[in-house]
């Protein structure tokens, strides 16, 4: 029987941080794990390196349920993103593994294609109304079918998802960048752009929105009313989710659908949500919830409550959780949409095999397990560098949440 033999924690930055952690076995098979956390990159580094590897060392690699319940139970201390960012990139690194050793991409082993493909959404965005219009037009120029539209509230720094150059990195100094919110500006201003995204493109397009958490429940409801006739695919992080109950009063307002999940790392953060059917759209993570065992799980829950699954994919998952994001997404009965911002080069100078992108989706690699290879001397030359997100702060000062 094979045994783990080594547990690597790799960091690059080509662009942005990323942590990987590599498994190897005495019989020569590695596995690649994401194990990045966007800000807090060093804690997860951390618990991989100094708490998880020794006690993987001399572990069957293929007993990979036993490996995450023992992870899980084992650490006493339970879910939260660190916890379950490190425990996702084991569970993935040992997915990787199994796939190589049976010689098959790790999609045919959750079950092979339910699809021929995953339907993706990209992020448009634009300083102004008319920047986000072209944004949309160049997009769906290159055959995308759903976008995401973002754009700046005039005079405030604290628009969410406004990209600055060629692809939107929020976590872009080395400590937070304090930018100022106005939750009235937002939604005097928001609902008008989107329409016009409307007027333009028509509905022939999906129209997806993040609200990034900035609303409260009311506030929430009057924006989903507010849109309802411009038929978004989904209104996302509407409101915080800690409290899964507030969603209740959106829902009873507007028919606008709702997403939200990707802050959240166990069934448990969204049980309420999916089996009082107070969303549409879940969008947990490999990498943050507890890697492909775990979010199977969340994923056959929402099924049952006929949520469909919204996946997070921003530029701070790395393309191995793209990979094993799609060899979940092209498999499961209840999927959705693939968030999918794409990477930089630098990124796959590093990251060789991502899945491919062609007419709007993504299509998972043939090649046994993700499909992945980790280039160790391209790594070498993108050194960490410490990265904070933003902090909102509403116009009196106080903080928002961002
Ligand atoms: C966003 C993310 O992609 C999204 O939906 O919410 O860009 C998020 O802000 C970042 O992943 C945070 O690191
Ligand atoms: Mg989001």
């Amino acid at each position: 029987m094979a045994t783990i033999e080594r547990a690597e924690v790799l960091i690059t930055s080509p662009g942005r941080n990323f942590v990987t952690l590599r498994i190897t076995t005495s019989d020569g098979a590695t596995g690649l794990g994401d194990a990045t956390l966007n800000g807090r990159e060093l804690a997860v580094a951390s618990y991989l390196r100094d708490h998880l590897a020794p006690l993987l060392i001399g572990r069957d690699p293929a007993r990979i349920e036993d490996t995450w319940q023992y992870l899980y139970k084992g650490a006493y201390w339970r879910r939260g993103p660190v916890t379950m960012t490190a425990i996702a990139a084991v569970d993935v690194a040992l997915w990787d593994i199994k796939g190589k050793v049976a010689g098959l991409p790790v999609y045919q082993l959750l079950g092979g294609r339910s699809r021929d493909g995953v339907l993706v959404y990209c992020h448009a965005s634009g300083a102004s109304t008319d920047e986000l219009l072209d944004d949309v037009a160049a997009y769906a120029e290159k055959g995308f079918k759903a976008v995401r539209a973002q754009a700046a509230v005039p005079g405030l720094s604290g628009s969410y998802g406004v990209r600055k150059g060629t692809i939107y990195e929020p976590a872009a100094t080395a400590l937070p960048d304090e930018q100022a919110w106005s939750t009235e500006e937002y939604l005097d201003f928001a609902p008008g752009y989107l329409g016009k995204v409307r007027e333009r493109f028509g509905f022939g397009i999906h129209l997806l929105h993040d609200v990034h958490h900035r609303l409260t429940p009311i506030e929430a409801a009057r924006f989903g009313k507010s849109v309802e006739d411009l038929r978004l695919f989904w209104m996302e992080d509407p409101t915080p989710a800690e409290n899964q109950e507030a969603f209740r009063l959106i829902r009873q307002h507007t028919t606008t659908p709702i997403a939200t999940g990707e802050v959240l790392t166990s069934i448990w953060d969204v049980q309420q949500l999916i089996t009082e059917q107070l969303i549409d759209y879940v969008r947990t993570t490999v990498v943050h919830a507890g890697g492909i065992t775990h979010l199977r799980r969340i994923f056959d829950l929402a099924a049952l409550y006929q949520v469909r699954t919204g996946s997070h994919g921003a530029t701070d998952l790395s393309p191995v959780t793209t990979a094993a994001a799609v060899a979940v997404d092209i498999s499961v009965p209840n999927f959705g949409i693939q968030e999918h911002m794409g990477h930089t080069p630098a990124t796959y100078e590093v990251f060789h095999g991502a899945p491919r992108l062609e007419g709007g989706m993504l299509h998972p690699s043939e090649a046994p397990g993700l499909g992945i290879t980790y280039d160790d001397e391209a790594a070498a030359r993108f050194p960490y560098e410490p990265r904070y997100l933003p902090v909102a702060r509403r116009l009196d000062g106080s903080v928002h949440d961002w």
